[in-house]
């Protein structure tokens, strides 16, 4: 495994997937490049930053905030805040965050959360990324888990909370189905402006 860079060691471009536990970022990834990162039944299969070279860029598959099924509350706390110290040290390499986000649970872990006063962890997350990152885009996976007269008003449940967090930026959202590959074209459609606006190579991707 060679995901880290404790080094500092010199790092291209980088395309981050970052979101919670078993949101899909792994099977996005996959989606996308054909590449074997690794998909789990259990949240926390991604354990540290997987790098996938593009070419011209590098696509960093980072591990699940929140719950990881089998890690001590230390270790999960631990993850995470590694995940945002490496985020910020690697910020001026970041030309597009992708947020992934389980859309079939969105509303209810905002609502579970904003009952006790707190930020749900998407959404702060969502902010940081923001803050550090000049592209972020939101992907509204596992659409299919959702009935299809619901995704709608979900999807603008969604969108209004991110606009809320973030007044400076209007959110871009995609909605995707990871597993049945759908969305996913679309997603590859705005890597490849991002690649084209920074003169980068497209590269070969396992969907076209
Ligand atoms: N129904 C449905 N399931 C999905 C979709 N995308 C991923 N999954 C499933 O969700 C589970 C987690 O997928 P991963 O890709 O490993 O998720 P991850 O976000 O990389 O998870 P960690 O590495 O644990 O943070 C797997 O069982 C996937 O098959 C989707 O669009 N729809
Ligand atoms: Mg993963």
């Amino acid at each position: 495994m060679n995901g880290q860079d404790h080094t500092g060691k010199e790092i291209g471009p980088l395309i981050v997937f970052a979101g919670r536990s078993n949101v899909g970022k792994s099977s996005m990834i996959r989606a996308l490049t054909g590449k074997k990162v690794l998909v789990g039944k259990r949240p926390g299969s991604t354990r540290w930053e997987q790098e996938i070279d593009m070419g011209s860029f590098i696509i960093l598959d980072i591990p699940g905030f929140g719950f990881m099924a089998g890690q001590s509350k230390t270790t999960i706390e631990e993850t995470k805040t590694r995940i945002i110290q490496n985020l910020e040290r690697w910020s001026n390499r970041i030309l597009l965050s992708v947020l992934i986000v389980d859309i079939s649970l969105f509303r209810e872990l905002y609502e579970r959360w904003a009952l006790r006063g707190e930020v749900p962890i998407d959404v702060e997350f969502y902010s940081f990324l923001c803050e550090i990152t000049p592209r972020v885009v939101v992907v509204a996976n596992k659409a299919d888990k959702v009935k299809k007269h619901n995704i709608q008003s979900e999807l603008e449940f969604l969108t209004l909370k991110l606009r809320e967090a973030v007044l400076e930026r209007e959110p871009t959202v995609i909605v995707t189905a990871a597993l049945k590959r759908n969305g996913v074209l679309d997603l590859k459609d705005l890597i490849d402006e991002i690649l084209t606006e920074e003169g980068l190579d497209i590269p070969r991707w396992a969907i076209a």
